[in-house]
């Protein structure tokens, strides 16, 4: 099959298997050459379907496997980014029903919202927080498309990174005087504390995760723009969830989000 061929099967499976709630096979047996450049063309090419056919826009991005916690559970060991829709947009205090997702887990992140531009190629942790507006608490609940959440990197990246939904509290706080690297924070299950991590979890520093992306954005002449949001990436494994779940993440100084599971 020739590249654009690739791209349009995968870009079709990944969405047929989301709306159909079935899992697929990883791609990387059948198509051996999906390395990372032909991974992330597919997810371009998988928003702007999503875009297009779902009348969806872009409110930002997530970080993927940033800290030690995840890429031990994912087994790999680089990180991934991919897109947040507004489709995937979760509010405070609504219920969620699972009834739309494949095999849902949830995961504690650090929201940074953006009040200006930033592009690479050479962005640092000064240049994220200086454009950082606000940082809040926030979950993502990714859903791999893939049979038992398995997959190589470029599987994964091909796959926008499992995103599926996020949460962010309405709680915004400026970064200005936090130390995010120091910030604790407590993530529970059903009202019991099931992990405990720290903002230096990602990277040493989420802003560092940030600006990692940042930089490799700019290849595809992309960048940050004024208004959206980024998740940091998972500060610890990721749960997964059942109907009736209750899952609450509190980070000293910026607050705490809850989420609870239906149906
Ligand atoms: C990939 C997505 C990872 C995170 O925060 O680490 C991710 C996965 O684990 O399915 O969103
Ligand atoms: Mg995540």
């Amino acid at each position: 099959m020739i590249k654009t061929d690739i791209i349009d099967h995968i870009v079709r499976e990944l969405i047929n298997a989301e709306r159909e709630r079935l899992e697929v096979n990883k791609f990387v047996d059948e198509f051996p050459e999906l390395d990372m450049e032909l991974a992330y063309e597919v997810q371009e090419r998988l928003i702007e379907t999503k875009c297009k056919e779902g009348n969806a826009k872009v409110t930002g991005r997530k970080l993927g496997l940033t800290s030690r916690a995840k890429q031990e559970m994912m087994g790999v060991h680089e990180p991934t980014y991919g897109v947040l829709l507004d489709n995937m947009q979760l509010f405070e205090g609504e219920k969620i029903s699972l009834e739309p997702l494949i095999h849902p887990k949830i995961e504690p992140e650090i929201a940074f919202i953006f009040n200006k531009e930033v592009k690479g190629p050479i962005v640092t942790v000064t240049d994220i927080l200086a454009a950082t507006a606000y940082i809040a608490p926030a979950m993502e609940i990714i859903d791999s498309r893939y049979r038992n959440f398995k997959f190589t990197l470029p599987d994964v990246v091909a796959d926008n990174s499992s995103s599926s939904r996020y949460l962010i509290s309405d709680r915004l706080t400026p970064v200005s005087d936090i130390d995010i690297r120091l910030m604790g924070m407590v993530f529970k299950k059903n009202g019991e504390i099931v992990t405990t991590s720290a903002g230096a979890s990602v990277m040493g520093h989420p802003a560092r995760a940030v600006a990692w992306m940042v930089n490799r954005l700019v290849k595809k002449g992309q960048s940050i723009k004024p208004g959206e949001v980024v998740l940091s990436g998972a500060l610890s494994e990721a749960f997964s969830i059942e109907s009736g779940d209750h899952f609450s993440v509190s980070f000293d100084r910026i607050g705490s989000v809850e989420a609870s599971f239906t149906n």
